[in-house]
């Protein structure tokens, strides 16, 4: 049996909870009950258009069939003998599968771990040990790869560590025997009426976790978040609000599903409970983006900052006529510069709205009647007044406004700990519960914050983060490293890149395809792999003896700016 989530996660003190109920932040309805009431709301409106799914034809479902094949799904995994408070790692792409199995999942109180499409055999195995999830949720395949094979893999080291049962989830046209065929617990044929009261008879409590998202990731493995109903149908729900989301409203994702931003920020589950529209994209590539936002009359979206860099150059060349009907850009998970913001607005037609937010919790965001200055040149504000801010100095003392300081946060939908990483926690949490984003900013005078920089170990490839020392610790394994140091290197597409500086052994040598072919064969995504390799004969320290980073970062750049084209 696998260990009740509760027994490890870090709940916010009972007066605070007081607090957040009685200011009405947690309604203390479970998110899939939620959802399913507002789906009543609308039934025969529109609610899910995945344009690509079944060979290009498309799919369309109005609330009420999503809600209806949701309760059935989950009725159907009930059966299967999956049960509430298990958990089942959820890789699938962009899909109208991704929407409904986790709509079911959250109906059933089965929690879903979210996983990327990017990842591979060493987060997958990770995550399903360290969740002690029973099953996987995958595409048959997305491009070359086939991530049903791999689910299968696992499964001996998966139930080697966990002692559980390992069932494989299919999305696709070629299920292989052993696997479960989700399009067929997807078919609408069943009873939805029975499925709903047994659901409904058996919720979830509000203060469950609803979802597992990841961590960014600063340390080795990446770190579970576990998101409780109360805190991220607050979440959704709020930032819907501040992002103008109505049930008229028509939301494009592109960013893969299981982030949190395109998740519910608001996102997916954002736009469910506010009665719109969802439309599924497998990737935010600006010919088929455009042209989908035109046919579907798109009204909002999320992107990264790289993402956006690409549309106003797309739409700088084929103009945007395309995007007429899209009223609200969101634009976060990494620094958008100022002189890209000034231009989105004038190009692409729609209000830029930055978020700067977490899968840890707090978010930011500029309001869209902001100044115009606000809305180019800062990362927003928090969203909800029970969102506590501080920036703090070296020594844990808040610092004046204006000046720099590292980001502290607590608030409804910001947990106090990670999951089962009591060692972490004591590094990322203060005693009293504050959660260290490691993120170096500035408050305006007005009150927004501005991104400066950071203090945390990470690189943020376009929004995707990658841990230094997990890149690091793959690099160890390689006989020819002494030494080695991940650290971001500036770049014009992507705003950083890992950039590895290896000390070799003596007589040894280290080339960057042997370390990148080192760490594929370690089977972790690609997206992780250093892209650039320096080696030199020391690594320069700070005066405590540790890798200087700030000077590698500027070596790099150094480098970069002098290199010949
Ligand atoms: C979002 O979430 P995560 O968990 O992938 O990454 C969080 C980190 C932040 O601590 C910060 O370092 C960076 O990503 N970040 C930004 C940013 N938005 C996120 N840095 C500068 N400017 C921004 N606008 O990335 C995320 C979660 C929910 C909504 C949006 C983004």
């Amino acid at each position: 049996m696998p260990t009740p989530i509760a027994e490890h996660t870090v709940p916010w003190p009972d007066a605070e909870v007081a607090r957040f109920v009685e200011a009405g932040y947690w309604a203390g309805i479970p998110l899939g009950t939620l959802l399913r009431a507002a789906a009543d709301r609308a039934p025969h409106a529109p609610a899910l258009i995945d344009p690509v799914a079944c060979h290009g034809t498309g799919l369309r479902l109005t609330h009420a069939e999503l809600a209806d094949r949701a309760d059935i799904a989950a009725a159907r995994l009930l059966d299967l003998g999956f049960a509430p408070g298990d958990r089942i790692v959820v890789q699938l792409g962009n899909s109208w599968e991704f929407v409904l199995l986790t709509l079911a999942l959250l109906r059933a109180g089965i929690v879903p771990v979210m996983a990327l499409p990017a990842h591979r055999r060493a987060e997958l195995t990770y995550l399903a040990v360290h969740a002690e999830a029973v099953a996987i949720a995958v595409p048959d395949r997305i491009g070359e790869f086939d991530h049903q094979a791999l689910a299968h893999d696992l499964a001996g080291d998966v139930r080697a560590a966990t002692g559980a049962a390992w069932h494989v989830l299919v999305a696709g046209d070629h299920v292989a025997p052993g696997g479960v065929d989700l399009r067929g617990l997807f078919a609408p044929s069943g009873d939805a009426a029975a499925a709903r009261s047994r659901l409904d008879a058996i919720a979830p409590s509000p203060r469950d976790t609803a979802v597992f998202l990841l961590s960014g990731g600063t340390t080795g493995l990446p770190k579970l978040i576990a998101r409780t109903h109360d805190d991220y149908a607050f979440n959704a729900r709020a930032s819907a609000e501040v992002a103008g989301v109505t049930s008229g409203s028509v939301y494009l994702v592109s960013l893969p599903a299981g982030h949190n931003f395109p998740l519910a920020c608001p996102g997916i589950l954002g736009a469910f409970l506010a009665g719109a529209r969802v439309v599924m994209l497998p990737s935010p590539e600006p010919v088929r983006a455009f042209a989908t936002i035109a046919a579907e009359g798109v009204t909002h979206t999320a992107v990264v900052p790289a993402v956006a860099n690409r549309w106003l150059h797309h739409a700088a060349e084929h103009g945007a006529d395309a995007l007429r009907s899209l009223q609200v850009i969101q634009v976060g998970g990494a620094r958008l510069a100022d002189e890209l913001a000034y231009r989105v607005e004038p190009v692409l037609g729609a209000r830029l709205q930055q978020v700067f937010g977490m899968a840890e919790g707090l978010l930011n965001f500029t309001r869209l009647d902001d100044p115009e200055d606000v809305i180019c040149t800062t990362q927003g504000r928090p969203l909800s007044a029970a969102d506590e801010v501080r920036l703090v100095d070296e020594h844990g003392d808040d610092v004046p406004d204006g000046e720099q300081g590292s980001l502290l946060t607590r608030g409804p939908y910001t947990p106090r700990g990670y999951y089962r990483a009591a060692e972490q926690n004591a590094r990322a949490f203060t005693s009293d519960g504050w959660y260290r984003s490691g993120d170096i900013c500035r408050r305006t005078p007005e009150g927004n914050l501005v991104v400066e920089g950071r203090d945390k170990d990470m690189i943020n490839r376009g929004g995707e983060k990658i841990s230094a020392e997990e890149v690091e610790n793959l690099a160890y394994q390689s006989a020819a490293v002494r030494q080695v140091a991940a650290v971001a290197m500036p770049d014009p597409v992507l705003g950083e890149r890992v950039c590895l500086y290896v000390v070799p052994h003596s007589a040894a040598t280290v080339t960057l395809e042997e370390i990148r072919a080192l760490m594929e064969s370690a089977g972790v995504a690609r997206y992780k792999l250093p892209e650039h390799l320096v080696v030199v004969a020391e690594l320069p320290t700070t005066k405590v003896g540790k890798i200087d980073k700030k000077a590698l970062r500027a070596d790099i750049a150094e480098r970069l700016s002098t290199a010949p084209r």
